[in-house]
């Protein structure tokens, strides 16, 4: 079995699939912090866990402008001594993130992400800028496309788990190669010791237990590349043949939002809080006001860096707004935000209301904003769902 060697794993990481292992983060929990805690955060592997040793593990550097004979092997110790230390608090979602509910909409293929495949760590490590700059690469060169990154994890036939980003991300300050997660040494689960994170970006570029940086003209050849992560216009059916070089790869996320609480088929009680306050509470002291509100939070983020402006919540399918309060890193800007929003809000219960349809939305900087339904970005693969999120409640009293 080549999964025996994979590591332990919390017992309340929701699991989607055992071997290779998948599992979202509770969205009960995932509220309690704004940084996930590395035993909590999402786990999405395509193959065994590699069994890499921090003393042995090499970072290969090569391909066009670096220069034949110029390539280098660094070790984790070489890259912390030659580079000064830089971290990025950032986001990380995978592309199928809440697949589960584009099915709703209409059959797709892939794992059945609910809505809690992302995550959200500071990521202490070196600029992969840096390091390219000090082997002699012009940032200039326009030779240079992509940059291709490989992990030490391997399918079957020896092929390595691998992806590419444009030179230009590559180039850009917050693209690091990370050696700690929340000031931790990076679990075994999420690329230890080497992983490239890539802001802003799909989860599938930031590729975990990072072995090879390759400086090229074209793409990376691997499947993850070429053959997957790729979102097909809602008129490819099942069973059709694929065009893949048709669509282009996914890169920058587009904005998403979703609730973590209330769970959908909650009843809620007419007279009393349907949940705790945010923040540490002595339940004993805690007297729970009969306010006629539903409280909801969960989590707003769009990629390329673009800030969330706002979130807003609907108690009745979108025909009335509330705007929610926001939660987000005070040390990043809306241009440059690679972290999530965390909102909240307590929506009024409407008049003789038995049921509540919630609804969820959130605006990003370039005031793109979520798609109400499925219907038009509905792919094959179930890729990038970010349509309005919707938990239906009950009304008691
Ligand atoms: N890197 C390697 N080497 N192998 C993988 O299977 N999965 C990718 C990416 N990097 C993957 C990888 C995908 S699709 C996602 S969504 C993220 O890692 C998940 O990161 P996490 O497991 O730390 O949450
Ligand atoms: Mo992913």
């Amino acid at each position: 079995d080549p999964f025996s060697t994979d590591p332990p794993r919390h017992p309340a990481l929701i699991v989607n699939n055992p071997k290779p292992f998948n599992a979202e983060t509770p969205p009960s929990l995932m509220m309690d912090n704004f940084r996930t805690p590395n035993d909590l955060f999402f786990v999405r592997n395509h193959l065994p866990v590699p069994k890499t040793d921090v003393e042995k593990h090499r970072l290969r550097v090569e391909g066009l402008g670096v220069g034949e004979g110029k390539e280098v092997d660094l070790s984790v110790a070489e890259l912390k001594k030659k580079y000064k230390e830089h971290y990025v608090t950032s986001v990380v979602q995978c592309g199928g993130n809440r697949r589960a509910d584009m099915q709703k909409f209409k059959k797709v293929a892939g794992l059945m992400w609910e809505g809690y495949a992302i995550s959200n760590a500071k990521w202490t490590g070196v600029r992969l800028r840096d390091i390219l700059i000090d082997l002699g690469v012009d940032p200039a060169d326009e030779r240079i496309k992509h940059v291709h990154l490989e992990g030490a994890d391997v399918d079957p036939t020896g092929k390595p788990y691998g992806a590419s980003i444009p030179f230009e991300k590559a180039m850009s300050p917050e693209v690091i190669i990370a050696y700690q997660m929340n000031d931790e040494d990076i679990p075994a689960d999420h690329g230890y010791p080497l992983r490239c994170i890539v802001p802003g970006v799909v989860g599938a570029r930031q590729v975990k237990w990072l072995t090879l940086v390759r400086l090229s003209d074209v793409e990376s050849p691997s499947h993850f590349q070429q053959k997957d992560y790729r979102a097909f216009s809602p008129s490819v059916q099942h069973g059709e043949e694929l065009d893949w070089n048709s669509v282009p790869s996914i890169q920058d996320y587009p904005i998403q939002s979703a609730f973590c609480l209330p769970a959908s088929g909650t009843t809620v009680d007419r007279d009393s809080a349907t949940s705790l306050p945010f923040g540490p509470v002595v339940l004993a002291e805690y007297s729970f006001p009969k306010d006629g509100t539903v409280d909801v939070a969960g989590y707003a983020w769009s990629g390329g860096g673009r800030g969330i402006i706002r979130v807003e919540v609907s108690p009745d399918g979108g025909e009335t707004w509330y705007s929610a309060e926001m939660e987000q890193d005070p040390d990043q800007n809306q241009d440059k935000m690679w972290a999530w929003t965390l909102f909240r809000a307590s929506i009024p219960i409407p008049e003789g209301a038995q049921t509540m349809d919630l609804v969820v939305k959130a605006t990003d900087r370039s005031y793109n904003t979520q798609p109400e339904t499925a219907a038009g970005i509905w792919n094959i693969r179930g890729l990038l769902h970010n349509a309005w999120h919707h938990v239906e409640v009950k009304i008691r009293g």
